[in-house]
């Protein structure tokens, strides 16, 4: 019989942690984790039969819900070419095009295939063009698993409780220089002592992998224009909020333009997918015309470019945004609502379709003030809710998404759990 328990004890034999990415283990809520049989529209259905309202969204991609009929329908047509070219193709063209039309600081775009890809590529670019090796990053941000940026990182990694992965040698975490998230004269204080061995500055805009944290007035502003002043290369890891928070993501949101973006998840339309894009300049500076080598096999993989080009034309053709950005203050000010007519201390910062919930009394501004949220009570509401028919991710460090095919009635059928759902703190 296949259920999730069953089907779980069967893949903790053979797949480590029975899972092939960490936090869908749901080691930190404590547990087993369902296993999904299908997925439509706001909903997925599990292999237990139970039908859950999905605030995961497959962790971003899923901007218009699941199995949306004009993407279900554009891998159709293409799969009916073949799966894998290993050549040039027409598609490619036509999502690089869509990508510099739509994100401000894209000049020339690469596609790869995960964003982990995406970021480690614009990393090594980024040393490549400036002949520099150090890296800053935030301390609580997550870029993927990449060797250099697995130092302090969030998401799954701090969920297990090793933001510093091992396995990563010494030597790789000290070219990365960890700095606390909205505090600008620390960066100003690195940059002014060795500015000439920094190569660049990686930020997810709005971090959303330590649950979400918003810049502070002047923040965003204030590293573009210290790695102007140095010469450090600006990469905005913009693969979640890429395409999440406006077609042209934070960088639109906020006019302030990166020197490299970081994209994945939606360019994907459910597939596998990252590119990286920028200024002609120093993208110019990758294989097969520049110094800096970087290659996969299945880059711009005919079915996941078709996939993503029907995911792009349909926010250009109807951009969900503002329906998202009050789906999100319905939802992030009922549970607000909730929480103090309990006296029950609770921050949901929310920007567009992305909020999270932080168990504490004062607003998260930094990495250190999220962890010390009551991740415990993070935990506790998270299985009242799942038992509810309410899928929230399954860790207090990641954010919760809505998507385009989230209705009225997922909203208001929300309120009503999250409503039922305090009661698991009397
Ligand atoms: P992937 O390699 O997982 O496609 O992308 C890595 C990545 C890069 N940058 C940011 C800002 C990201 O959020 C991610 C991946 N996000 C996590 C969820 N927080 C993916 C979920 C998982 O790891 O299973």
């Amino acid at each position: 019989m296949k259920n999730s328990q069953s089907l779980f004890e069967r893949a903790k034999k053979i797949i480590p942690g029975g899972v092939n990415s960490p936090v869908r283990a749901f080691r930190s809520v404590g547990g087993t984790p369902f296993f999904t049989a299908k997925a439509s529209g706001s909903r997925l259905t599990t292999v237990d039969d139970k039908e859950l309202i999905d605030y995961v969204c497959t962790w971003g991609p899923a901007i218009h819900g699941h199995d949306h009929p004009k993407i279900r329908e554009a891998i159709s047509d293409a799969l009916s070419k073949g799966t894998s070219f290993g050549t040039p193709g027409p598609a490619e063209v036509e999502m690089a095009e869509l990508i510099v039309e739509l994100v401000p600081s894209v000049e020339k775009v690469r596609m790869c295939n995960s964003g982990t890809e995406a970021t480690m590529s614009a990393i090594r670019l980024a040393r490549g063009y400036t002949g520099r090796d150090k890296i800053i990053k935030f301390a609580g941000c997550y870029h993927g698993h990449v060797d250099s940026l697995l130092v302090k990182a969030g998401s799954g990694a701090l969920t297990l409780g090793n933001p510093d992965s091992a396995g990563v040698p010494a030597s790789f975490a000290a070219e990365t220089l960890v700095l606390p998230y909205n505090d600008l004269n620390s960066v100003a204080d690195t940059l002014a002592s060795s500015s000439e061995q920094v190569a660049a500055i990686i930020v997810e805009p709005y971090p959303a992998n330590c649950g979400l944290i918003l810049p502070m007035d002047g923040y965003l502003e204030g590293l573009r224009t210290l790695c102007s002043k140095y010469g450090v290369v600006l990469i905005f890891d913009e693969v979640m909020t890429g395409f999440r928070l406006g077609l042209g993501g934070v960088q639109e949101r906020t006019g302030i333009t990166p020197d490299l973006t970081a994209l994945g998840k939606i360019i994907g339309g459910g597939l596998p997918v990252g590119a990286f894009g920028g200024k002609v300049e120093i993208m110019d500076h990758l294989s097969p015309i520049g110094p800096v080598y970087q290659a996969g096999t299945l880059s711009g993989n005919p079915l996941a470019m078709a996939a993503g080009i029907a995911s792009l034309k349909l926010l250009k053709e109807s951009p969900p945004y503002d329906r998202l950005e009050s789906m999100g203050r319905e939802l992030s000010s009922g549970l607000k609502d909730m929480a103090q007519s309990r006296g029950i201390p609770l921050q949901v910062p929310q920007v567009g379709s992305m909020f999270c919930l932080f168990f504490c009394e004062n607003p998260v501004v930094q990495f250190e003030d999220s962890t010390q949220a009551k991740h415990e009570n993070f935990n506790a509401f998270f299985n009242a809710c799942l038992k509810r028919g309410l899928y929230l991710p399954p860790s207090s460090y990641e954010t919760c998404f809505i998507s385009a095919a989230h209705q009225k009635i997922d909203i208001s059928k929300t309120l009503e759990i999250f409503e039922d759902s305090f009661s698991c703190f009397c």
